[in-house]
């Protein structure tokens, strides 16, 4: 498959959206050609079931029925949008992918890592990104940009507690992945932070 397929990770509030922009403007004045997508959600269907995820209302909702949602929109979004775009030679740049899936659902969740692994291998037939951007700041730190910003949906309403694990759980990844997880210190300004990111693609080029 040709293109490249570049993902963002963090934590709510770490500043992925506002970076992914920047980096879309970057890369198409660079001559590239780029998608922007985002999850859950990024296509029709997976947009209608970010909507049932994310709903305040759903506080019955299951972990393993948050974990397959999850996962249901991710597959819709891979075989309609991305698979296709990289195969037209794009690059799709992805918020968030299945390392969120790992550490939001499989250890902060407590399903396990192994079992979101063996549910998204299916999902999106082990499509894997070639670099991971994972913008690394403390939870209490996103938490108050995110509270600055708007009302809060059924995930973010989670405790700190909750930010606490899926920071560890991208610590935990962060170990094993074989260096496809790129650490960027996301506590710098938005300059700093996506000059790193450039050199990092840059060198993926070299
Ligand atoms: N989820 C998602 C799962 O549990 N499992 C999964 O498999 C997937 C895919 C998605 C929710 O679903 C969960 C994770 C989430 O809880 P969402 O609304 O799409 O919900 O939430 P996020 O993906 O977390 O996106 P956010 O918009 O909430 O956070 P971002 O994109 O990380 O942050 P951003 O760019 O919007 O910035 C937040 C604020 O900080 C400022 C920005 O201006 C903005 O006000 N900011 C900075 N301030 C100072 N310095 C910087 N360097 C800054 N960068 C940004």
């Amino acid at each position: 498959m040709s293109g490249l397929f570049i993902t963002m990770e963090g934590l709510d509030g770490s500043g992925k959206t506002t970076q992914l922009e920047i980096l879309k403007q970057n890369l198409e004045a660079k001559g590239f050609n780029v998608l922007l997508v985002r999850e859950p959600g990024g296509s029709k269907i997976s947009e209608k079931i970010r909507n049932i995820i994310l709903d305040i209302e759903n506080k019955e909702m299951h972990y393993m029925t948050e974990a397959l949602l999850y996962s249901a929109s991710r597959a819709q979004l891979v075989h309609e949008v991305i698979m296709p775009s990289l195969k037209q030679g794009k690059i799709v740049l992805c918020d968030r992918f299945v390392d969120s899936s790992l550490v939001y659902q499989g250890v902060a969740r407590g399903l396990g890592i192994d079992i979101i692994k063996k549910i998204n291998n299916i999902a999106t037939e082990g499509l894997t990104p070639d670099i991971t951007f994972f913008l690394d700041i403390e939870p209490k730190f996103a938490l108050e940009r995110k509270k600055q910003q708007k009302k809060l949906d059924r995930i973010e309403s989670e405790k700190l507690d909750f930010y606490n694990m899926v920071y560890k759980g991208y610590k935990t990844i962060l170990k094993s992945d074989g260096g496809r997880i790129i650490r960027i210190d996301a506590n710098k300004d938005l300059e700093d932070i996506q000059n790193e990111i450039l050199t990092n693609i840059e060198n993926l080029f070299c």
